[in-house]
């Protein structure tokens, strides 16, 4: 299969080695590695992105705005296929793309000092920033309904009525805690009705690998723009709370080792900050941490529906390992709550 892809990027030499890559829980990731250059393949899950097009069509548009508007910006498009296309499709396989590995970057999996969290921070702000006079009505919507909590509560209430029964019993004091936190759905809805709330150009998975650093470990860009859509700066600012916070991640299965470290909350705000506050009204700034809670909560609520679904979104390596990530997150979302006023004690900018 990877064979009949290279091919049509004129990549088929026996030379040529492709090494698995990243950790995402949704594209297929490879390193391909030519004599002098490198490149990222990847494969769009076409379960989830139903029109891998618009992906293409997305990247493209912010390209070439970014390319006259700020012509000094990183930003790393996919490479032609032979018939020059952004993407190549295989028959049964797919939708594959390739890009460019940027010479001497890297990317990181784990954070591991506040100033990659700072770094990274600045160059989600950055992109959202340099991007505030583009239309977002022009983006295609890759992923419908991606971070509406209220539309993933309702996910998460028919999987009580339609799940599997079992895995619903065993799942009692999860679901209670859940359902206790309702209200963080209520300040979304307000939120959604608030014209003080601005929907921009939103990147939607700040992990950290989705950053490229250079030698110096300075971010240079985001990059996996698949699901970069009209939205909230909530859903930035929280997942990358949700994923930088903790030296733990939603994989670990002992909670004692789930914490929230003052300095990357701060790292956080500081590089977010440093590019977005002049673009962020007040309301806005008011629901910084409240982003935290949006978003860890979101994700507690899909971990547990899949689990209650039978893993039929995120897959799961072994028995229960939805309901360890959910709780893992119900875990992180009550650490967060405990540190929230010590948090704001702090005024940063
Ligand atoms: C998925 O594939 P990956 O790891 O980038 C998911 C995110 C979740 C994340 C949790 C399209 O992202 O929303 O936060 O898993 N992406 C999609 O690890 O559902
Ligand atoms: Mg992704």
């Amino acid at each position: 299969m990877l064979e009949q892809i290279l091919k049509q990027y004129n990549l088929s030499k026996p030379s040529i080695k492709v090494i698995p890559f990243g950790s995402g829980l949704i594209n297929h990731t490879w390193l391909v590695k030519d004599d002098s250059n490198d490149y990222i393949l990847q494969r769009i899950n076409r379960n989830i992105f139903k029109i891998p097009g618009d992906i293409a069509y997305n990247i493209n548009l912010l390209g070439k705005y970014l390319s006259v508007h700020h012509p000094g910006y990183l930003f790393v498009k996919p490479v032609a296929a032979i018939d020059g296309e952004d993407m190549a499709y295989i028959e049964a396989e797919g939708y594959f793309r390739l890009f460019p590995f940027v010479k001497e970057s890297h990317t990181i999996d784990v954070v591991s000092n506040p100033s990659q969290a700072f770094e990274a921070a600045q160059q989600f702000g950055r992109f959202t920033k340099l991007l505030s006079g583009f239309d977002t009505a022009q983006l295609k919507v890759t992923l419908p309904d991606f971070h509406n909590l209220p539309l993933r509560y309702q996910q998460f209430e028919n999987a009580l009525v339609n799940g599997n029964k079992e895995r619903i019993k065993e799942s009692e004091e999860s679901i209670k805690q859940l359902k206790k936190f309702n209200e963080i759905v209520t300040v979304s809805e307000a939120i959604s009705r608030n014209p003080a709330f601005k929907k921009r150009v939103t990147h939607h998975d700040t992990k950290i690998s989705n950053v490229l650093f250079n030698e110096a470990d300075k971010g240079l860009c985001v990059i996996d723009l698949d699901t970069v859509m009209p939205g909230y700066f909530i859903s930035d600012v929280g997942d990358m709370f949700r994923t930088y916070l903790s030296p733990v991640s939603e994989e670990e299965k002992d909670f004692t080792k789930i914490e929230i470290r003052d300095e990357y909350y701060h790292a956080i705000k500081e590089g977010y900050l440093g590019e977005m506050n002049k673009e962020l009204s007040v309301p806005e700034k008011e629901h910084f941490i409240y982003a935290g809670k949006f978003m860890i909560y979101m994700q507690a609520l899909r971990f547990l529906t899949d689990h209650l679904n039978n893993d039929v979104y995120y897959g799961a390596k072994y028995e229960g390992h939805n309901f360890m990530r959910a709780n893992n997150q119900l875990t992180l979302l009550q650490r967060l709550l405990e540190k929230e006023k010590s948090l704001l004690a702090k005024p940063v900018i």
